[in-house]
């Protein structure tokens, strides 16, 4: 079970090399340059986004970025997948956006080409992502850590909007994610002074849901992933999809979307094969339909 779970050597040894800095995960699969990709559990059903730009600190340049929406739309689109887990190096999750590839845009470079509006696809996915954070997850690495549904965070990890610091303000939902999850003071005091908090404090805020050692945290999300990965994948989406409700609709609306959404269970096997197999006494043989 660890060497199932155990990513970075198992990527490594069974990544093909292309061409320099360049690995195909498959013979088949699509090429990534700066990610690795590999499905992770027992069943295989979670799909698994290493970040590797180690160096740069995983910094989010646009290829990076571009590979991660590939990698995301390609276990979106795969039927056994029922989870996903995103995480970078133990020094890293994602320290930015980088700032090199940023440095001399211009306003209407950014405007005109709409710059940033394609890194959002992660919070538009059905399945669900967990991000396994270790040490930095600073600006849009915070963000992207933030558009996942579920966040462990190593002992380690540090979370942070620093953009202040450096002339510009968080650019993919920092303002918004971050107040929702810790709350405006606080959101408040990391965004106008830069200051990071650590995994105890994200955790006692609220911004992530459990603390792992350092070396620990990626199997855990990947437990987790397989918990929900084993559930019915149509019923997980819904109620995904409820919870998230609950970030853009008032109290009545967000109610109202639940219950249709709960009403919307009865039309599918899962929920009658779930309520009979309690009933029988067995483990529910979910078909996800
Ligand atoms: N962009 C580009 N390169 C970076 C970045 C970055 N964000 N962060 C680190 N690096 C590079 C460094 O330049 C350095 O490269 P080199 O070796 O070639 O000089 C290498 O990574 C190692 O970095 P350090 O030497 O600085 O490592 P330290 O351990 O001393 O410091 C820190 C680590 C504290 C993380 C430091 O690197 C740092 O402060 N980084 C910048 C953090 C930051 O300001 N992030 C916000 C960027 S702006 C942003 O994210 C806007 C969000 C827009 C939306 C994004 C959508 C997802």
């Amino acid at each position: 079970m660890a060497a199932l779970r155990t990513g970075v050597f198992r990527l490594a040894v069974s990544t093909m090399h292309c061409r320099p800095g360049v690995f195909r995960k498959y013979s088949a699969g699509p090429l990534y340059q700066y990610i690795l990709v590999d499905r992770k559990g027992h069943n295989q059903n979670v799909g698994f986004i290493q970040l590797n730009r180690t160096k740069a600190l995983n910094a989010l340049s646009d290829g990076l970025m571009a590979e991660i929406n590939q990698a995301l739309d390609v276990f979106e689109a795969d039927p056994q997948i029922g989870a996903i887990v995103i995480t970078g190096s133990e020094k890293a999750f994602a320290a930015g956006a980088d700032i090199k590839e940023m440095q001399n845009r211009t306003f209407q470079e950014c405007y005109g080409g709409s710059f940033l509006s394609h890194w959002n696809r992660i919070s538009t996915l059905k399945k669900p992502v967990v991000a396994a954070v270790n040490g930095f997850a600073l600006g849009g690495g915070c963000e992207l850590a933030m558009m996942c549904d579920i966040i462990y965070a190593g002992e380690k990890a540090q979370f942070g909007q620093p953009e202040i610091l450096i002339g510009t303000i968080p650019g993919a939902g920092g303002t918004q994610r971050l107040t929702r999850a810790v709350g405006k003071s606080l959101a408040m005091e990391m965004i106008l002074t830069g200051d990071r908090i650590n995994a105890q404090e994200a955790k006692e805020a609220g911004l992530v849901s459990r603390v792992y050692p350092v070396d620990k945290v990626v199997d855990e999300a990947i437990t987790c992933g397989e918990k929900i990965a084993n559930n019915s994948k149509i019923i997980v989406s819904m109620a995904k999809e409820a919870v998230n409700g609950a970030f853009e609709l008032s109290l009545s609306e967000g109610n109202r979307l639940e219950k249709r959404l709960f009403h919307s269970t009865f039309a599918t096997d899962d929920r009658k094969e779930g309520m009979t197999a309690f009933l029988e006494k067995r483990k529910a043989n979910f078909n996800d339909q």
